[in-house]
């Protein structure tokens, strides 16, 4: 009994001794672009406590929000430069770099978040995932930015007809532009961080983005309509650069794919619960919400479908039928 305990002890400190000696001093810059008050704000925090946890205080994260390291494209050259260290933002910003995000860009792709996290957490998730290094990227987890919905200081959406002739931001991003142009809408592709200052003098009239974002970066204060449209579910992703990843011990990349795991089960679980009170909070902050009909739903969905060959294309058909078999699969 004793034996068997002195030898796990001294297995247990050798163990330690080794991590100590692979874990070295580390100061990482992870930007994001949403401001700290966010989800996104909180779950990088969290990610930054799980960092200085698991390798006992010796690698520390600085998260540095508000796009103020730039926004998503300028973040990912800096990480494949190997000027910043990690990062986490939309993946329809990757797609310029990496054309398989553009899976996740599919409208209407996921109806629940638990769809979601089966597709991005499984093989699916992964092959896109394994696209990134070669284009200097390490991808570790998705968060969940969430379902997109419609915001604008002109009218109510019900139909997507009453987009015509608004001026929409959308994000960085082909499938996007070529989506809400379909629809009607004058899109206008802009980083994030410039969005609250075009809504504010109204160089836009409206943006398309999940509740969550919706209240933390006070959309409520220049945007009165909200439509809950659902029609598209969108991921962050949380990367390193390569150039630096490969500079790590092992020790060190286990440490931050570990906390990077706890950090995506914080994140989602924290998203949702806001998510599902943030309707409330936003009528409350004075935003007038409507629900589109089902049929109206439905319509736009169709409309849509035109989008969904060319992302086939974009992302290989292989990949693309996979999806589809899998989402059918769950569905029955
Ligand atoms: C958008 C996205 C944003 C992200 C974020 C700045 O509308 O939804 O959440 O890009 O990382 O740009």
């Amino acid at each position: 009994m004793l034996r068997r305990t002195l030898i796990a002890v001294s297995a247990a400190l050798m163990a330690s001794a080794v991590v100590a000696q692979d874990i070295k001093p580390r100061l990482i810059r992870f930007g994001y672009g949403l401001n700290e008050q966010s989800n996104q704000g909180r779950a990088s925090r969290y990610f930054a406590e799980q960092v200085e946890k698991l390798s006992g205080g010796k690698m520390k994260v600085r998260a540095i929000g508000n796009s103020a390291l730039g926004p998503d494209v300028q973040m990912q050259q800096a990480l494949i430069g190997g000027a910043q260290e990690m990062m986490v933002g939309s993946s329809a910003t990757l797609v310029g770099t990496t054309k398989e995000m553009a899976l996740w860009d599919t409208p209407f792709l996921f109806n629940t978040g638990k769809e979601a996290d089966a597709v991005l957490d499984g093989p699916i998730g992964q092959k896109v995932l394994d696209k990134l290094p070669e284009k200097g990227l390490v991808g570790l987890v998705y968060w969940e930015n969430g379902f997109r919905n419609l915001t604008n200081s002109k009218r109510p959406v019900t139909k997507f007809e009453d987009l015509d002739g608004i001026k929409l931001r959308v994000m960085q991003n082909n499938v996007y532009l070529d989506s809400f142009k379909l629809l009607g809408a004058n899109a206008v592709p802009m980083p994030f961080s410039e969005l609250f200052g075009a809504l504010e003098t109204k160089a836009v009239d409206g943006q398309e983005n999940p509740f969550n974002t919706i209240l933390s970066s006070k959309f409520y204060e220049v945007q009165k309509y909200l439509s809950v449209t659902n029609h598209v579910y969108s991921p962050w992703v949380m990367m390193a650069s390569k150039k630096w990843w490969d500079t790590l011990s092992k020790a060190e990349q286990k440490v931050l794919i570990d906390a990077a795991k706890a950090s995506r089960d914080f994140e989602r679980k924290d998203t949702r619960a806001e998510a599902a009170k943030a309707v409330a909070d936003l009528k409350a902050k004075g935003m007038q919400v409507n629900e589109l009909p089902a049929a109206e739903v439905a319509r736009m969905r169709d409309k849509l479908t035109h989008i969904n060959a060319s992302i086939g294309v974009t992302v290989g058909m292989p990949l693309w039928n996979e999806t589809r078999d899998a989402l059918a699969a769950m569905r029955k």
